[in-house]
């Protein structure tokens, strides 16, 4: 077929110059600029200057209709039944509702079965009530002050735009319903895309199990992620998120994000909000195709999204959607946005809603009659008044959190739960021999580092004495026994295949062809796999995105490890929003596992303290023995001193019919140190995690001083009070579990000494600063037990360690050096 070059130009005008800017060009793969090219301009254009690309049926313009009239009917009835509410209206922005009912509709056509949503607070209830099915009447009772959980349950739940819903939604087409499972999120805007990309790839290898193996990541599940615009240039972890996208272990077959670009921030317009032209500059990081597209025109937002979804599922790859749009009110409706914006709000104020345009539309298209156009918006109406009115009989009954995937975990509070508490964590010695035989297993030919001779021979080595077990050795028992017993375990972070301190080798390098073996997965023939996810260099996201997998599989053991223990400190949002509190507010459980390297050794101000006061600070732990309930902790904080603690503690996460977040302080100084390394015999059947460690060479009728510690300093005091000859004078408990506080054992072990009790000292010791580390947790704690063995203040030295300091630790040696000296030698003062 020949054309004109006026005829060309006619049909590449109606193609580019219309109401979608289209940024492709940026992409280094001419394969995605030509699929690009040739699925825009291979369309039939009976009218290119002024028709969409596709056509767009009745029953189409019905749907979009109906989706805005509801949108603009809510805000207005909100505004009407409660004036003083901060709703986040979507007024000016309502074609976003269409937009991901196409979007759902795409997806659902393509097969997706699954989509894993995450949205911020900007038209949340006009989506939650008009297209996620929450019921209007639930809306309004949490309007009232009422709960958005079963009360009985206790949570203390979250605010109103934060709400969530996971409706399964039918569409014309689709072989299947598509499930959109919105996830809750705290009001630190962007946190929740690393949590919904993790809880979406690990669906995904979920349905693996279950899915013919030419099963493609991406083929079931899809991350959708909606951004506002400020948001999305400013928060640092939209580009750590990006950055995941297309890496070994962390992609997830690509999201489609959405950004609601209504030009300002709160009050901040575009001009201070980016550096850039556009919001959605930052995709170009990534190469991400990005299409601009003018919210006042609904039909033309469907076919971006539907040119969007077709992108994903072709290539599995991130796309972005800048939906163009304004915000007819303040940032929230109580505000004046005239105050900062007012020639921006004059000329809003002028303009015709977005329904009402489209209204117009189709009224003078013919597609609906204005009878029609009434009864929509009445009809909703009537059924918002309706549902108002039941909110005085409502309660909520709605507690998804033992649903699903999280069928046969028992609920925390619950009294099975309690039975779990202390679970059996040991495993047979044949079993611990075959997982450590096969942790350092190579295949025929298979060219290992010279380097790693020793550690495979020392790990064999110890297995055969079944004693002398390091730090790597444990978790590499803790993980294949787990795998054996259908469990899968990915640790993820900087550098763990190998491990920062060069200690783990869980993954192996062929010398010769750079191939890599993960020896676990193929000599062990366990059911459950072991993935190391060697991380790029985040800490927000990639804590995200194993927090967010931790969600979704409780079969799962997620550990995320910090390079070094103070590196969390970039992902404070995660652990503050979501770890540390997402049982309390929204009933959500997780195991996630973070393991913070952490020991003063004269490393400098970082990458000594893994700062884990502030995660104590974080737990609800309790003051008192009678309070105490290991059960209502929020997460558990503990610094294990010897490998097979270490062992149970992993094995404990999985073992529990419930599920916690653990906080693990170390391993750094004693991953490979003899004098702290464990026997196979404190790995068997019949051995647990001990929250108390006592001295094994206490000798209570000579003790003078008893000292509390705990952590890593214990291997140097011990080893001082040998050079003294002090043994019989002093002994040391160590609290291997910070919380909950092990109320019950301290009491138990300070009882074991009976009345010699009365002639004793004792005391805390601590390397870190006296405002860090654990004293500011264990001084009331361990008060309020010294006041039920009936010691109260007598013979209670407090805390002797490291004054106080604005760093955890002096980056000049000699000082360094003198200060610990100082500590060691304070604990034996005056014996
Ligand atoms: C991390 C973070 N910083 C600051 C805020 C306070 N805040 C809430 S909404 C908002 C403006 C958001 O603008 P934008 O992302 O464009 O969304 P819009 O409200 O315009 O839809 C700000 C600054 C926040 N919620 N989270
Ligand atoms: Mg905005």
């Amino acid at each position: 077929e020949m054309w004109t070059l006026e005829e060309i130009e006619k049909h590449l005008r109606g193609v580019y110059v219309g109401k979608i800017g289209y940024e492709f060009m940026h992409s280094p793969s001419k394969t995605e600029r030509l699929w690009f090219s040739h699925l825009l301009e291979s369309q039939k254009l009976p009218s290119p200057m002024d028709k969409p690309l596709l056509e767009v049926d009745v029953e189409k313009k019905r749907r979009i209709h109906e989706l805005l009239a509801r949108s603009e009917v809510l805000d207005h009835f909100l505004q009407a039944k409660f004036p003083n509410l901060k709703r986040y209206g979507l007024e000016g922005g309502e074609s976003m509702i269409p937009a991901l009912d196409t979007l759902f509709s795409s997806a659902a056509q393509g097969g997706i079965q699954h989509i894993v949503l995450a949205m911020p607070h900007r038209g949340r209830l006009n989506l939650l009530t008009d297209l996620l099915q929450y019921s209007p009447t639930a809306l309004f009772h949490k309007i009232k002050g009422g709960s958005e959980l079963p009360e009985e349950l206790g949570a203390e739940g979250d605010v109103l735009s934060h709400l969530v819903s996971s409706p399964s939604l039918v569409y014309e087409g689709a072989q299947n319903s598509v499930k959109v499972s919105l996830l809750p999120n705290p009001s630190h805007l962007e946190a929740v895309n690393p949590i919904a990309l993790g809880k979406t790839r690990a669906k995904q290898f979920s349905l693996f199990k279950t899915s013919p193996k030419d099963c493609r990541l991406g083929d079931k599940v899809m991350c959708v992620q909606l951004h506002g615009d400020a948001s999305f240039t400013g928060q640092g972890v939209v580009m750590e998120s990006l950055g995941l996208s297309n890496l070994p272990h962390f992609t997830s077959g690509g999201s489609v994000h959405l950004v609601v670009d209504n030009n300002i921030g709160y009050t901040t317009p575009a001009s201070g909000a980016r550096s850039s032209a556009y919001c959605s500059d930052i995709g170009k990081a990534i190469n991400a195709p990005i299409l601009h597209v003018n919210g006042d025109y609904p039909e033309d937002v469907t076919r971006a999204m539907d040119i969007a979804f077709r992108y994903r599922q072709y290539f599995r790859k991130d796309i972005i959607v800048d939906l163009l749009v304004y915000r007819r009110w303040g940032h929230n409706e109580l505000d004046l946005p005239g105050i900062t914006s007012p020639i921006m709000y004059e000329k809003i104020a002028t303009r015709k809603s977005v329904p009402e345009l489209y209204e117009h539309k189709l009224l003078s298209e013919g597609t609906v009659t204005q009878e029609h156009i009434a009864n929509v918006r009445s009809r909703y109406k009537s059924h918002l008044e309706s549902e108002l009115s039941k909110v005085t009989s409502y309660s909520s009954t709605n507690a998804p959190m033992l649903k699903q995937q999280w069928r046969g975990i028992v609920w925390p509070a619950s009294t099975e739960a309690k039975d779990s508490v202390d679970v059996n964590t040991g495993v047979e010695k044949d079993v611990l021999k075959r997982v450590g035989d096969a942790s350092v297993w190579v295949p025929e030919g298979f060219e290992l580092h010279p380097k790693l001779a020793r550690h495979v021979k020392n790990r064999l080595g110890s297995l055969e004495k079944e004693k002398g077990l390091d730090w790597a050795t444990a978790e590499a028992l803790a993980f294949g026994s787990l795998m054996l017993e259908g469990y899968d375990v990915r640790i993820s972070g900087q550098d763990v295949g190998r491990g920062t301190f060069s200690h783990r080798h869980a993954m192996l390098v062929n010398q010769k062809t750079e191939g890599v073996v993960v020896p676990l997965n193929e000599a062990l023939g366990a059911e459950g796999k072991l993935e190391l996810a060697n991380s790029s260099l985040s800490e927000f996201a990639v804590l995200g995105f194993e927090y967010g997998a931790s969600w979704e599989r409780p079969t799962l053991l997620p550990i995320w490890e910090a390079q070094f223990g103070d590196f969390f400190n970039g992902a404070q949002v995660v652990i503050d929003t979501y770890i540390s509190s997402s049982e309390t507010k929204w009933l959500k459980q997780s195991g996630i596992v973070l393991q913070l390297p952490h020991g003063l050794d004269g490393a400098g101000p970082e990458h000594s303290s893994s700062r884990f006061e502030r995660m104590l600070q974080l737990t609800n732990d309790r003051y008192t023995e009678q309070e105490s309930d290991p059960t209502s902790i929020n997460m558990h904080v503990v610094f294990p001193t010897t490998p097979a603690q270490y062992f149970h503690l992993l094995r404990r996460q999985m073992k529990r019919d419930y599920r916690k977040p653990l906080i693990i302080v170390g391993p750094k100084g004693l991953l490979r140190l003899a004098a702290s390394s464990s026997s196979l015999a404190d790995l068997e059947p019949g051995t647990r995690f001990q929250p108390i460690l006592c001295d094994p060479l206490a000798n209570p009728a000579k003790t003078k001083r008893i000292v509390l510690l705990t952590g890593k300093l214990y291997y140097e005091l011990i080893k001082e009070r040998e050079a003294r000859n002090l043994t019989n004078e002093i002994s040391f408990i160590r609290i291997e579990e910070l919380a909950p506080f092990p109320f019950t054992q301290l009491r138990e072990a300070l009882e074991s000494y009976g009345g010699y009790l009365n002639d004793v000292e004792l005391c805390w010791v601590q390397e870190e600063p006296r405002n860090q580390g654990a004293w500011g947790h264990v001084k009331e704690r361990i008060e309020s037990v010294l006041d039920d063995v009936d010691l109260g203040g007598r013979n209670w030295l407090g805390f002797k360690g490291r004054k106080e300091s604005a760093v955890p630790a002096p980056g000049i040696g000699k000082v360094y050096a003198k200060q610990q000296r100082e500590v060691v030698e304070s604990v034996f003062e005056g014996l």
